[in-house]
């Protein structure tokens, strides 16, 4: 990758993580960077200090279901059960379970965070996952257009943030990069990951 202005700085102020709750929820389509996305949220979500126990995970089919599903994922609704997040990602082996730190059968390490079924604790943030590649036909912008409007509109309606982890990218290639799978590349779920404990330590504060 050639050199480029356009990043997000160091940030000056360190934000603690660990009294906040955080949920991510990705789309399935184009598993393979979602997976890379997602282990990059939540590497920088357990770096800030989140507690395992406090980060869920649910999944959808596309993208376009994301705006609902934050909307219900914030509202305390049960999404979707998480067992093929295990397959998504692998070693990090998240699985199904309960906040009380029990693991469901077929759960992950315990040491790995927990799918709940939802409790009625409020989440401080929602990273909102998804990887659009654009085709042939215009199903890409109007997509687009309309998960980020959706996204948006959640995080104002309810008052909670919801960060804008989607690709929305031209080629393979670009989705590859900006998620830390070619040797230039950066992972954004990182960033994500960074921004969810910022804003979610506002909305803490406020509360
Ligand atoms: C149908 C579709 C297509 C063609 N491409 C993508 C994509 O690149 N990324 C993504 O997340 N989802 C895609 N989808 C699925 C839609 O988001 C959605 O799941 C279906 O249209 C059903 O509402």
């Amino acid at each position: 990758m050639s050199h480029t202005i356009k990043s997000l700085p160091t940030p000056t102020t360190t934000f603690d993580g660990s009294p906040l709750r955080v949920a991510i929820v990705h789309a399935r389509w184009n598993a393979e960077v979602i997976d890379a996305l997602v282990k990059g949220c939540v590497e920088k979500l357990r770096a800030s200090g989140v507690k395992e126990s406090n980060i869920v995970i649910q999944s959808v089919p596309g993208a376009y279901e994301l705006p609902m599903a934050c909307q219900k994922v914030i509202a305390g609704s049960h999404v979707q059960a998480a067992s093929n997040v295990t397959d998504l990602l692998g070693g990090l082996s998240f699985g199904g379970g309960s906040r009380s730190g029990t693991p469901a059968p077929g759960a992950g390490s315990v040491a790995s965070p927990v799918v709940v079924n939802m409790p009625n604790e409020p989440f401080d943030a929602v990273v909102a996952v998804g990887v659009l590649i654009k085709g042939s036909t215009m199903h890409f912008e109007y997509i687009s257009d309309a998960v980020s409007h959706g996204l948006m509109k959640v995080q104002l309606d309810t008052g909670v943030p919801v960060i804008f982890g989607v690709l929305t990218a031209l080629t393979d290639e670009q989705a590859l990069e900006r998620s830390g799978m070619t040797p230039n590349g950066h992972n954004h779920g990182e960033d994500w990951g960074l921004a969810a404990v910022e804003m979610g330590s506002h909305l803490v504060l406020e509360r």
